[in-house]
């Protein structure tokens, strides 16, 4: 058995895998679990994150408005699945005030890392690029500047510094719906200043595994494990009608996480429920999240669906090991 290397979590969502499933990954039965009208003003709730919190959890969920804005928007929840989302965007303090006009904020990822939690975001400054943030509370958030240039998105900490260095992902793009991109990890001596990049995998072109020829990214913060850290990411094709959005599943170097040990040749999860089928965007699965219990080996991955709604998949290290492994 492969193991969590973290925190243990008894009260994480969860459902058994339901008898005579042969996927490695099954949807839960409630999904999807937050609707478009997520808050007061939502067209939209998707591609979110969530982390535990005080005994519960709390979220920072990408809402579009009904004038299509896009922002962030801060929730709790007692069970991980019922959610209060506030009404009122995020407002984040402390940040030069150039770095902190908001001309839009998207696909929040959350990393707790040395007793606070990290947001990092695709924050529009003259193009996209990833901003970042920390919290203690939920309530008060500190704006940091932004990781790097426009054009990027994606940006996905690791939960712990490495080889003395915090080491972030990302994806660097163009100012539009990008027709390319590949992963690379930048490495930060304090969360400001970022270089020593390093190339950590790209699209793959041709017929070998098609679904992610287009463009790839990081998903939820990586989840380390005894055999290395497994990065749940999502894939692009470009079809006659646009993108189709998949995920897949990496196993990182523990010491080198831009070398890749193993990565998904088939797809892990594709848009097959109609929530993920049709929508605003159809055909996507985007997953931005995963809680995780160490006593288990449980994993909840919370992903957006059809850039309209929230579900949750689960899954364990050992079904994601296996597979990445037999289908590498
Ligand atoms: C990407 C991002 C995501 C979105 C996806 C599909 O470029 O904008 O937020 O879910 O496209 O529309």
């Amino acid at each position: 058995m492969a193991k969590i290397i973290g925190p243990a979590l008894s009260n994480m969502p969860w459902e058994d895998k339901p008898a005579g499933e042969t996927e490695p990954i099954w949807r839960y039965s409630g999904n999807p679990i937050i609707g478009r009208h997520g808050n007061k003003r939502s067209n939209s709730v998707f591609n979110s994150a969530v982390v535990p919190f005080n005994g519960g959890f709390a979220g920072v969920f990408r809402c579009d408005s009904r004038s299509i804005s896009m922002d962030l928007f801060a929730g709790r929840s007692k069970d991980g699945i019922h959610w209060d989302i506030d009404d009122e965007p995020i407002l984040f303090a402390g940040a030069d005030s150039e770095i902190a006009v908001n001309e839009y904020r998207y696909d929040a990822r959350i990393t707790p890392m040395e007793g606070k939690y990290y947001i990092t975001w695709c924050n529009g400054y003259h193009g996209p690029t990833i901003g970042a943030a920390w919290t203690e509370d939920f309530k008060t958030f500190h704006q940091l500047e932004n990781a790097f240039l426009p054009f990027n998105r994606n940006g996905v900490l690791f939960p712990r510094k490495i080889g003395g260095m915090y080491m972030m992902m990302s994806r660097p793009s163009d100012n539009g719906h990008t027709p390319f991109g590949d992963i690379y990890v930048s490495q930060s001596r304090d969360l400001e200043f970022w270089g020593r990049h390093r190339y950590m995998m790209g699209t793959i072109k041709g017929n070998e595994s098609a679904w992610q020829s287009t463009k790839v990214g990081p998903g939820p913060s990586p989840i380390e494990t005894d055999e290395g850290w497994l990065l749940i990411y999502h894939g692009v094709i470009t079809t006659c009608n646009g993108f189709v959005y998949r995920m897949g599943v990496a196993l990182l170097d523990l010491d080198e996480p831009w070398k890749v040990k193993y990565r998904s040749k088939d797809y892990l999860m594709a848009p097959w429920e109609l929530y993920e089928c049709v929508g605003d965007v159809p055909n996507v699965v985007f997953p931005c999240a995963a809680l995780t219990d160490s006593a288990t080996g449980r994993i909840a991955i919370y992903y957006g669906c059809a850039d309209t709604v929230t579900g949750i998949a689960f899954t364990t290290v050992d079904e994601l090991i296996r597979f990445v492994k037999e289908h590498s």
